[in-house]
């Protein structure tokens, strides 16, 4: 593999660089790093996406460069223009930080430059694009609008086919983003246009996994205390990282086998198992966290109430995955561990934004599966509980655009049952008059309430 890296642990530093912002400036020619030609673009400059798809790209055999766009505010493009795309990934384990320099990025644009934009995605050399707009994102059509307008102009080029891999945290994420684009290119281009790119675009499913905190200022000085080099715009992650993926991501870009990528013919296992124990959990842990006081995830992992109730609502999710036993007990025992690594800061408010796009992809079929057995799902009711009371004001800031009336209507509604049952209706609305659950939700809510 390409010494294509540069890193080291932090431990390992010997010299002791001067205060924040008087270390070297990271930048190609300070590295000695010529950029690689484009091959993949990227919609979505993020911390993830930094901390994911473009690491896993630059341990490829043949590393790819990666020209990434901004998706709704430029600073990360702002950020990272200066030093060449160039920046520290810091991986924070239980007791150490690794530091590396990661090269992927080889050019870098605010996401509204749409000569860029349409330039990449009409280049023959580009043959995949990687989205991460979030779940919220897709919602818009925004993404899917830029996409439908790209392909427009690869198809007048006559560049031929390439591969739109979604990265967001959505069941069927590649179907989704194949029925959105393919309406996208239909509204742009007409029936000549959706048929082209039904035809020459694949959109395989993809689960990616890794915890990355919003980076911080104190991030910025614990890079340049690793590298020597001021980075304005370093990553923090954990040391787990997965990406499973459909086999057509692995045409697009062979080498991502050898980077640790794993391909297989179906990714919903994996999807949902992600979906329901990590991320439904984690949702739990943001909305039933704050008001008991908690900041971040690891905080709430040494709190036994709160604990069992993560376990409690695992035991509902992981009896309709269909896993082995022991494979599960394995996920959970991993998925403890990383919630609990002490030095990953991971604030619950960031985890418990846009709750209203992702509480019924992390938790609907949960609940369906167990009502289906007449049973009353109390882990489930209490995620459902907690987002209830976080809409009312309880635990950290709403920050959820796309609930629009709906907050409004938990936030009025005159007690807790009429909340509850606007609440299920919304995350499983075939059960929107399944009075049982509502009740049980509504008692959730007045009980971890008077608990606080
Ligand atoms: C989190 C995810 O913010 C959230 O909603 O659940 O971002 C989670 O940290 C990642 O999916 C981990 O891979």
């Amino acid at each position: 593999m390409a010494d294509r890296t540069l890193g080291r642990r932090s431990s390992e530093r010997h010299a002791s660089p001067g205060p924040a912002g008087e270390g070297h400036r990271l930048g190609r020619r300070a590295l000695a790093t010529p950029a690689a030609p484009v091959r993949a673009v990227h919609l979505g400059l993020g911390a993830f996406h930094r901390a994911h798809q473009a690491w896993y790209l630059s341990r490829m055999p043949e590393p790819w460069g990666v020209a990434a766009f901004t998706g709704r505010t430029a600073a990360a493009a702002a950020a990272l223009a200066p030093q060449d795309g160039l920046y520290t990934l810091l991986t924070r384990g239980a007791e150490h930080d690794d530091a590396e320099v990661v090269t992927t990025l080889s050019a870098v644009h605010d996401g509204t430059d749409q000569d860029a934009w349409r330039r990449y995605l009409a280049d023959p050399a580009v043959g995949l694009v990687t989205l991460t707009v979030t779940e919220a994102g897709y919602r818009t059509g925004t993404a899917a609008a830029r996409l439908a307008d790209g392909l427009r102009e690869r198809r007048s080029a006559g560049s031929g086919g390439l591969t739109i891999a979604s990265c967001d945290n959505l069941a069927g994420n590649g179907a989704v983003t194949r029925a959105a684009v393919l309406a996208a290119c239909l509204e742009a281009g007409g029936h000549d246009l959706a048929d082209w790119a039904a035809e020459h675009v694949a959109f395989p499913s993809s689960m990616v996994d890794r915890i990355t905190p919003r980076p911080t200022a104190a991030d910025q000085a614990a890079a340049e205390r690793a590298t020597d080099y001021a980075d304005a715009a370093p990553v923090v992650t954990e040391p787990f990282s997965e990406w499973v993926a459909e086999e057509a991501l692995r045409d697009a870009a062979p080498g991502l086998a050898a980077a640790g990528v794993t391909f297989v013919p179906d990714v919903t296992p994996y999807e949902r198992r992600k979906l329901f124990v990590l991320n439904g959990g984690h949702s739990l842990l943001a909305y039933a966290g704050p008001p008991r006081g908690h900041e971040t995830v690891a905080a709430c992992l040494a709190d036994g109430e709160l604990t069992g109730w993560l376990e409690q609502w695992w035991d509902e999710a992981g009896a309709v995955l269909g896993f082995p036993p022991a494979e599960l007990t394995a996920y959970r025992t991993a998925t403890r561990v990383r919630f609990a690594n002490p030095r990953i800061r991971h604030l619950l408010a960031q985890i418990a934004a846009d709750g209203s796009v992702k509480l019924p992809v992390r938790a609907a079929e949960v609940i369906r599966a167990v009502r289906g057995r007449g049973v009353l799902p109390d882990g489930a009711a209490r995620l459902l509980a907690g987002w209830l009371l976080h809409l009312r004001g309880q635990g950290v800031t709403v920050a959820d655009p796309a609930a629009g009336p709906l907050r409004e209507r938990v936030r009025t509604a005159r007690d807790p049952h009429h909340a509850a049952a606007v609440v299920v209706g919304h995350v499983v609305p075939d059960h929107a008059d399944d009075a049982e659950l509502i009740t049980r939700v509504a008692v959730h809510a007045r009980r971890m309430e008077s608990a606080a």
